[in-house]
């Protein structure tokens, strides 16, 4: 499928799609989200896909919203087409675990769609930011809500009330990113995790990303009742038994997905 603000490109399992508006400092507008929308539909349903790494430029993963585009629309409008909603989900029902790789800005809903993959690994170069206060307005597709869990409520609070950004080392620290590597090696370090992730058994990683995710919808008493079944659940798997065959018989697994 040809995309005009993405570039989509599959090899050895690993669907890598590159947000790709240059001159605009890759603002999510309306194409761009439409576009993301299906590629991760596609790569979704592409058995060869095991692992998507969604990036952006050096200069940024994504500045945000499109603010040209979106800024004389009224309450009627947004409300009525579900702006930005409908995007969103579509990036939540994939099961497939997609790691961002981001450099420079990742800001609004920049930083918003970092947070919706499963896991960041960030450039030293990264800054993070919910900055919609300065255009008088609140994050849209998650951030009062995900960077809150990530950092805690003093520093969500005051990157949303200040509008400030955080460096990569400050996210590291904070727990918003899994790892912070030189702007030159980011793509290598992306690419070689989700590498190490095709490896495993798709469906253990399917079930992997259900259960943490998990433990954000729900009380803890819930998230652990759900993890044990799934627990319970992978015994009933053949990946499960070749996995651990394989430890006792000092081979790597060869797992089928199955
Ligand atoms: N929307 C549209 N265009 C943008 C955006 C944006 N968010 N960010 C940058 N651009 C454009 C600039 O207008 C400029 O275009 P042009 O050359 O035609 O004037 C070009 O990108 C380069 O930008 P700058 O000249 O400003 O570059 P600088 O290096 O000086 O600054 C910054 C880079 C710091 C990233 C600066 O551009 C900036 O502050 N951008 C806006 C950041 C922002 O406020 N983001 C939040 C947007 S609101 C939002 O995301 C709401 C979330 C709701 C849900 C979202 C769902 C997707």
């Amino acid at each position: 499928m040809a995309y005009e603000t993405l570039i989509v490109d599959i090899e050895d399992h690993i669907a890598l799609i590159k947000l790709n508006r240059p001159d605009a400092m890759n603002a999510l507008n309306s194409q761009l989200l439409g576009e993301l929308s299906k590629a991760l539909k596609a790569v979704e349903q592409n058995d060869k896909v095991r692992v998507i790494v969604l990036t952006g430029s050096d200069k940024a993963f994504a500045a945000g919203a499109d603010i040209k585009e979106m800024s004389t629309k009224t309450f009627v409008e947004a409300f009525t087409d579900n702006l930005f909603g409908d995007e969103a989900d579509q990036i939540l029902k994939c099961r497939k675990p997609i790691i961002a790789a981001v450099a420079g800005y990742a800001l609004g809903g920049g930083c918003e769609l970092a947070m919706m993959c499963d896991f960041i690994i960030a450039a030293d170069t990264a800054k993070f930011g919910q900055p919609e206060i300065n255009l008088g307005t609140v994050a849209g597709i998650g951030g009062t809500q995900r960077l809150t869990r990530f950092v805690g409520k003093s520093k969500s609070m005051d990157m949303h009330l200040t509008g400030r950004f955080m460096t990569a080392e400050e996210a590291e620290r904070s727990g918003l990113v899994s790892r912070v590597v030189p702007a030159k090696k980011l793509m290598d370090e992306a690419m070689g995790a989700a590498a190490k992730i095709a490896e495993k058994s798709a469906l253990t990683a399917m079930a992997v990303k259900e259960a943490v995710n998990r433990s954000y919808e729900t009380t803890l008493r819930e998230g652990l009742l759900f993890e044990r079944r799934l627990f319970h659940a992978l015994f009933a798997t053949e990946d499960q038994k070749e996995g651990m065959a394989a430890f006792l018989e000092k081979r790597e697994a060869q797992f089928r997905d199955k």
